[in-house]
């Protein structure tokens, strides 16, 4: 049998919700319909050390902006009220700001990997990965929904 081809067995597939005018359900193949970019990262874990690896993906700021957040495209200062709650397959959460991520804000390379090294992430969801951040508790792997949160009003 082929059980050993990592593309082999059910596709994972991680849900954009919340404040979008268009929420999906995406599996990794999905996402390759975006243009990849590379990072190479290296991040030290409290538990076991500094690990490298090399990842392939969208930026997470690319598909978020196609799934239409609900923010006043005309007003840059509205998409500051935005959340990013990122969960994986066995709980493990992180919260980031629409700011973070925006070209016009901090621009951090935030990616949604599909590949980790030379594997493709089909069957275990993709990664994400903050090729800025110095730990490594923000890469979450296995991720399965991706909520867009609106709800922190910023006065004019
Ligand atoms: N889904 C999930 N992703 C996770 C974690 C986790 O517990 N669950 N741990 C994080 C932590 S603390 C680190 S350091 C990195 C690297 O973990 P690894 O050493 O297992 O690759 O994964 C991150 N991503
Ligand atoms: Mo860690």
């Amino acid at each position: 049998m082929s059980q050993s081809l990592a593309t082999a067995g059910p596709v994972a597939a991680v849900a954009l919700s919340g404040d979008l005018a268009r929420p999906a359900s995406l599996t990794v193949p999905d996402l390759l319909a975006w243009p990849q970019h590379r990072a190479r990262v290296s991040f030290e874990c409290a538990t076991s050390g500094v690990q490298h690896h090399r990842f392939e993906g969208p930026l997470l700021h690319d598909v978020l902006h196609d799934a239409g957040p609900g923010f006043d495209r005309a007003r840059r200062k509205d998409r500051l009220r935005f959340l990013i709650a990122v969960t994986g397959a066995d709980g493990h959460h992180a919260l980031l700001s629409w700011g973070e991520i925006d070209p016009d804000f901090g621009r951090a390379p935030v990616l949604l990997a599909t590949r980790i090294d030379d594997s493709p992430l089909d069957r275990h969801g993709p990664q994400l990965v903050l090729p800025q951040d110095r730990c490594g508790a923000r890469h979450i792997s296995g991720i399965t929904t991706i909520r867009v949160d609106g709800g922190y009003p910023v006065r004019a």
